[in-house]
């Protein structure tokens, strides 16, 4: 069954009472990503068929502009009001990112259920350098997030909703972003939203349990993943190995009435190995507090490209 991610020394206090509520935000902004993200929905399934137990999740991800409050505070502040704690910075000089993860609080009801009502996942929130962009992308952004008023004030609650916190906009403006980054493209049409869940794969129970198996049944299945650097993105350590499928897309009517295609979410998988010093472990006392923890930046960085154009426009 699910171990449940162990508590450091350094966590804050559990949710308790308020775990319900958080859970069901969490529920939220899952089945919005599951109705705008088929693949990943058949995914889940397909993986659910066949484990006939329940799935954990490693990780959620949000991506946001770095910019008047806007950026990774304006979600994070949800997850540490409600027990997380924040961890290492990752920084992608190329793509102009950053990026924070947090881990989640010790979680007593954990076990029982599958995805979102099982062990907490991590959280992975980036930002983008908005200060860094050019002055015709930065006025777009800043445009945008102005207009949205309070909006950074309601990132979670945008999310499980499913809504933009700014208005829709000119399909000219999402081009201009495009071309400059296609992550700032990206949030600027789906804002908040989940990004991705992770599929935590050691944590399976049947041979796809191995990422490399799982990645295999992914693509005998029909799915395309994220062919960036290789399939399979593995840590200089060995111990972190993370794939993801490409990008659903979804049709998007901008504010001048243009309705075009736009990338929208993936899902990730992610197999993290005991650590030297358990190996030794019998591999029924292994926890999840044994294996490795963290996220890799050169890994990440390839992980981003689940949403590309140049991945999303890839023949078989
Ligand atoms: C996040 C990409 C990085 C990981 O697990 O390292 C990532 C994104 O696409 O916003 O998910
Ligand atoms: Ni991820």
């Amino acid at each position: 069954s699910c171990n449940s991610i162990s508590q450091h020394a350094s966590q804050r206090s559990p949710i308790q009472g308020g775990e319900g509520f958080f859970r069901g935000v969490l529920e939220s902004m899952q089945s919005v990503y599951l109705n705008r993200n088929p693949t990943a929905k058949a995914i889940l399934e397909l993986c659910h068929s066949v484990e006939n137990k329940s799935l954990c999740y490693d990780h959620l991800a949000f991506r946001t502009f770095g910019v008047n409050g806007y950026g990774i505070d304006s979600m994070a502040s949800f997850f540490l009001d409600y027990g997380y704690t924040q961890r290492d910075e990752l920084r992608f000089p190329e793509k102009k990112l950053r990026a924070l993860w947090f881990s989640p609080p010790a979680d007593s009801q954990a076990g029982s259920g599958s995805g979102i009502h099982g062990p907490l996942p991590r959280i992975f929130i980036s930002e983008l350098l908005v200060d860094e962009m050019s002055p015709q992308t930065q006025e777009i952004i800043r445009k945008y997030t102005e207009s949205s008023g309070d909006g950074k004030k309601y990132a979670a609650l945008a999310s499980s909703l499913g809504h933009l916190t700014w208005g829709k906009p000119l399909y000219s403006e999402f081009q201009q972003l495009a071309s400059e980054s296609e992550y700032a493209a990206w949030t600027l049409v789906n804002g908040y939203a989940l990004n991705h869940v992770t599929i935590s794969t050691h944590r399976l129970s049947t041979h796809l349990k191995d990422i490399k198996r799982l990645n295999q049944f992914i693509e005998e299945s029909g799915f395309r993943l994220n062919s960036e650097g290789g399939l399979l993105k593995v840590s200089p350590d060995g111990l972190l190995q993370q794939s993801s499928t490409v990008a659903d897309s979804i049709s998007f009517q901008f504010s001048d009435g243009i309705t075009e295609s736009v990338p929208c979410s993936y899902i990730e998988f992610a197999e993290r190995l005991v650590l030297p010093q358990y190996k030794n472990l019998p591999d029924t006392e292994v926890k999840e507090f044994h294996r490795r923890d963290g996220f890799e930046v050169a890994s990440a960085d390839k992980i981003f490209e689940s949403t590309s154009k140049e991945q999303l426009s890839r023949v078989g």
